[in-house]
């Protein structure tokens, strides 16, 4: 599997998910700041120029949840998935959707963040992860969201599970190697 890469990008998402699979992997850094994202070559994997983007065999997809979730599903075993027509795959489904449709599409509006950062943090009042007591791909993908709007926004800190749940996962080997410096991410 080839994973489109560049830090500080979305496709951090991507990154923390493999690492949690513990499952191997290609990184092909593109030089984001130079625009190689924008060039013919890179175009012919993503048609926006955009990262992330994933090769798996003859598969060739983009956007970053839907990378997350199909690399849960690849991978049954590791359980980053709950399973099909159960309570938690419902909540798995909401919170998958919600991290795009709400906090990307609220990601400028404070008053909207505040709103969304309060639901989250009922939400994980009393439990570890956003679906009860195994991380998923919707904790990379909320964990990840947040942490990248608190930097803009530094509303954490009237949100205690929140605040805890976001320092939990920042923790983990996964997180901490995809916020690692370039070059420093790939497992060995
Ligand atoms: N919804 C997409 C958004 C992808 C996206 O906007 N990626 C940014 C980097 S974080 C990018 O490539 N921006 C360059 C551009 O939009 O031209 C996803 O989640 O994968």
């Amino acid at each position: 599997m080839k994973l489109y890469f560049a830090p500080q990008t979305r496709a951090i998402r991507p990154l923390i998910m493999l690492e949690e699979l513990e499952v191997p992997y290609e990184i092909v850094l593109i030089d984001f700041k130079g625009g190689e994202h924008k060039g013919t070559e890179y175009l012919k994997i993503h048609p926006h120029g955009q990262l992330p983007a994933l090769q798996d065999g003859t598969l060739t997809m983009f956007e970053s949840a839907a990378i997350c979730g199909y690399l849960a599903d690849k991978f049954p075993d590791k359980r980053m998935a709950p399973a099909l027509g159960t309570v938690e795959r419902g909540m798995y489904y909401q919170w998958m959707f919600y991290s795009m449709a709400a906090l990307e599409v609220y990601a400028l509006d404070r008053e909207r963040m505040k709103e969304c950062f309060l639901v989250l943090d009922r939400a994980l009042s009393g439990q570890e992860f956003i679906v009860g007591d195994k991380i998923t791909a919707a904790d990379v993908m909320i964990g990840s969201g947040v942490t990248w709007l608190d930097a803009r926004h530094h509303l954490l800190n009237d949100f205690p599970s929140l605040e805890a749940y976001a320092q939990r996962l920042l923790a983990r080997p996964s997180f901490q190697c995809a916020f690692a410096a370039p070059g420093e991410n790939a497992r060995k």
